[in-house]
């Protein structure tokens, strides 16, 4: 049986977009900026597509939606852009972020660090939230942007957007979300939640790779990263990805129709996989379930190495992962479990699930008994459990969730 429960780091394309998607690539392959009939006939498919979008996260007629290639281009766009704008070219010299953001965020801070930015990484309680309290008390009159996850991609925990929102308003600073995790899972109102820039990436909701969008209240003004040709109304140049864009209008269209769902069913199997998983002794779920999106799970399985269990899951067909796929290749601790407070050992053992609405209760049943023959073999060959002392196998920081 194949399992595929790696649904954060990317999602299976629903085949309803697909069939949109198809006469783009072979019979409307127009430039949708060339003035012949075949560039034009893409037109009506772009504009509601856009519709489709604006209406999927409640996006206003003078708002914009920016269509990049990937959330880490949006991330990157809105950061260098107000560091560009307000930084740079302005009297600011502050951004607040938190120390659980992708790593598309971390690092673009980290580079703008190097150009001289002061940078402000606020910590998270042992759930994996960061509270809106400690947004209000690292904001200065410096401050140009504070850029905050919707809700994280390795735990689920979703974050207090409009209680930041609305303390970013009333300092007058600028507020982007990162809600590649957000769409789809939970609802998402752009103008109901006040944010100023939401950035988001189709293949998290079933729709195609290499298609994203940056959300801007007011048509805000934010230097381009890529300059050339009048495409997007000039914000960002490059010819248009017409199936990308269909394909992203589609699903953003069904990741909405699909939200009860989500909400019900999928919440459903991820919390039978979770009650069947935290029955073994010494595993700890992070952040309670209601505060995180409905179909993430995050364990941390004492005394066995995260990748000994994905390599274990994988040879019994399961998809599964250590955290973010962009950073499972190096070996190092979980730096999400770092920040909730998790021990070095125990940061080393965090394996994710994450559900979507293809996932079956079938599948469930099958992952839930191989999960346990996983922890069964690995602990009766980990000499770290065997050995490890009766008050090591609890722990702070991370509990049954
Ligand atoms: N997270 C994960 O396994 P791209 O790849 O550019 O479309 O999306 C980047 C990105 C940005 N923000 C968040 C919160 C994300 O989760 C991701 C992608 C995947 O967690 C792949 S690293």
């Amino acid at each position: 049986m194949k399992v595929y429960l790696d649904n954060n780091a990317t999602t299976m394309v629903d085949p309803e977009v697909k069939k949109e998607m198809d006469p783009y690539f072979t019979e409307i392959y127009g430039n949708p900026n060339s003035l012949h009939d075949f560039g034009t006939a893409c037109h009506p498919a772009l504009r509601k597509a856009m519709d489709r979008m604006y209406e999927a996260i409640g996006a206003r007629d003078e708002d914009d939606i920016v269509v990049t290639s990937c959330a880490t281009e949006s991330n990157n766009w809105v950061l260098k852009g107000i560091y560009y704008d307000l930084i740079q070219n302005g009297d600011k010299d502050h951004i607040v972020t938190t120390e659980v953001e992708h790593p598309s965020v971390i690092a673009t801070c980290r580079w703008l660090e190097e150009q001289g930015v002061r940078v402000t990484y606020l910590p998270v309680n042992s759930d994996g939230i960061v509270q809106a309290h400690t947004v209000r008390d690292f904001i200065t009159d410096k401050t140009a942007l504070v850029s905050i996850m919707w809700a994280n991609n390795e735990t689920g925990a979703i974050f207090p957007i409009e209680e930041i929102a609305e303390i970013c308003k009333e300092k007058s600073v600028l507020f982007h979300t990162d809600g590649v995790q957000a769409v789809g899972k939970i609802p998402v109102d752009v103008t109901h939640a006040g944010v100023d820039f939401m950035s988001f990436s189709a293949h998290k909701f079933h729709g195609p790779k290499g298609v994203g969008g940056l959300y801007i209240k007011d048509g805000h003004p934010l230097t381009s990263l890529l300059h050339g040709g009048e495409h997007m109304g000039g914000r960002r140049s490059g010819t248009l990805n017409v199936p990308g864009i269909v394909g992203m209008g589609k699903a953003m269209e069904l990741a909405t129709y699909y939200l009860k769902f989500e909400e019900q069913n999928v919440r459903r199997l991820r919390d039978k996989l979770e009650d069947a998983i935290l029955e073994i002794p010494d595993i700890y779920s992070v952040g309670p379930r209601e505060q995180r999106t409905p179909n993430t799970v995050l364990v941390s399985v004492r005394g066995v190495e995260g990748e000994a269990m994905l390599w274990d899951l994988n040879r019994a067909g399961i998809a599964a992962s250590t955290g973010s796929a962009c950073a499972s290749e190096d070996l190092e601790a979980n730096p999400i479990m770092s920040a909730i407070g998790a021990d070095s050992e125990l940061a080393h053992t965090a394996v994710r699930l994450s559900l979507s609405r293809f996932t079956t209760e079938e599948e469930i049943d099958y992952t839930i008994e191989q999960f346990k023959k996983a922890v069964e073999r690995l602990r009766s060959i980990s000499s770290s459990y065997a050995y490890m002392p009766e008050n090591m196998k609890t722990t702070e920081g991370a509990h049954n969730g």
